[in-house]
């Protein structure tokens, strides 16, 4: 029996509130894509099917490099964290899964961890390895890199953790390990470009030699920060190269905050899909850099185009397409909870407008070189509000309309707040 965060009969009551209403919604937009030979029936199932995994770092307050303000009732260690997750999967109910980061996430009995998990609804996705920070204790420091140090040592301890990871990952049922490092230079001349990419390389297929049959391995990219001059795996083209050298377990992963402002990431994903190499997505959103923003928050059209181009991935048959999606986000100055689940429904949205999208007419304008039509046909696609779609399935899968005004109503963060102290202020990015 699944534990549950948030009563029953707050559920029930908020749904009765607004069940007639979002009936109606439901009809009248049903009526508006029958126009279109659109099935709303037929696209809430598909919508249905659809999941993304919340990181199990998100659910604490995140903070820059300059300070961290703590919340109320933070989640103290892992178990809290699951906790907080299985209340945004009770709400949302298309965040099943969660992602661990190591060692953050590190406890005693993982078999115990995953028997919690599956009591709060969840199972796991993903494990990610850190490391780009020393921990306590740590006998070697990545202070000049890990996968990438100079010193093979440094690189030996590195591919250890990510060896641990796998087995911790192996308990806890995930299917992949992703690996993103901080490697790189401050400065030019710092680092030898040629060599800290074959370090790279070589310490990754030890990694990947240690991955069971059925797991892959996600390389994620990141242009900048902590190496602010050359980072050794900064854009899809390196991390490319090495998934291809690698194995065919090996995929990119695409952090939407990991790119250039205006870097064109839609046609990025074009570009893995059709190497076959497309891991998946951390999904977030930003105005600067790497801000880590809530998904959709700044640029929700990108985000569409995104789901554009994986939604006519999977509808024209794209081989070795299976991207797994997560968030990876920062919440510095919202209930995390609240953002995260916001967020997975904005991801939701995206991909049920990009199923509007009426790829044959698309096609027509675009062999036509009808510009005008074919920008038009994707925005009419992007102007269609599907909130009453995903209040249904939320709905009829046990959900509620609205989370977040079901979620300030169970009171949950002043119920945690009552047994998990403040953690002080502190600073630094977590
Ligand atoms: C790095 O900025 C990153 O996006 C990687 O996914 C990390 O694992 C995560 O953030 C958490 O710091
Ligand atoms: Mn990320």
């Amino acid at each position: 029996m699944t534990k549950t965060s948030i009563s029953a009969e707050l559920i029930a009551q908020h749904n009765q509130q607004h069940a007639a209403r979002v009936r109606l919604d439901y009809e009248s937009l049903g009526e508006q894509l029958a126009r279109r030979h659109v099935d709303i029936d037929r696209l809430k199932a598909d919508v249905a099917r659809f999941t993304v995994a919340v990181p199990s770092w998100g659910v604490g307050t995140g903070g820059t490099r300059f300070a961290r303000f703590p919340g109320k009732g933070e989640p103290r260690n892992v178990f809290d964290k699951i906790q907080d997750c299985g209340v945004i999967q009770q709400l949302v109910r298309c965040t099943p899964t969660v992602s661990p980061h190591f060692p953050w996430d590190k406890c005693s009995d993982y078999v115990e961890l995953r028997e919690h998990a599956q009591s709060h609804g969840l199972a796991f996705d993903a494990v990610n390895s850190n490391t780009f920070s020393d921990q306590p204790g740590q006998a070697l420091s990545y202070k000049f890199g890990s996968l990438t140090h100079a010193d093979p040592a440094v690189r030996a301890q590195a591919v250890a953790h990510n060896l641990e990871c796998i087995e911790i990952g192996k308990k806890l049922g995930s299917k992949a390990i992703t690996v993103w490092i901080g490697d790189g230079a401050n400065f030019p001349g710092q680092n030898h470009f040629r060599r800290a990419f074959e370090r790279y390389l070589a310490s990754n297929q030890q990694i990947y030699a240690a991955l069971p049959a059925d797991w892959r391995m996600f390389l994620e990219h990141k242009m900048f920060e902590p190496a602010f001059y050359a980072t050794v795996i900064q854009d899809w083209g390196s991390s490319l190269l090495a998934a291809q050298s690698l194995g065919d377990k090996a995929r990119c992963l695409v952090d939407l905050g990991h790119h250039a402002p205006n870097t064109n990431i839609e046609m990025i994903v074009a570009r893995l899909v059709h190497a076959g190499k497309l891991a998946g997505f951390h999904f977030n959103d930003s105005k600067y850099g790497d801000d880590d923003l809530d998904s959709g928050s700044i640029n929700p059209f990108q985000l569409f185009l995104v789901f554009n181009e994986l939604v006519d991935a999977a509808q024209s048959g794209a081989s070795n397409f299976d991207p797994a999606y997560m968030l990876d986000q920062s919440h510095n100055v919202t209930d995390p909870i609240e953002s995260l689940m916001t967020s997975a429904i904005t991801v939701q949205r995206c991909y049920t407008q990009a199923l509007l999208v009426d790829r044959v007419a698309l096609t027509a304008y675009q062999d036509a070189n009808d510009v005008l039509m074919a920008a038009q046909t994707l925005k009419q696609a992007f102007h269609t509000d599907v909130t009453p779609v995903l209040q249904t399935i939320r709905m009829e899968a046990g959900g509620v309309v609205d989370p977040v005004v079901a979620y300030r109503a169970s009171s949950y963060r002043v119920h945690v707040a009552a047994v998990r102290p403040t953690s002080g202020p502190s600073s630094g990015i977590v």
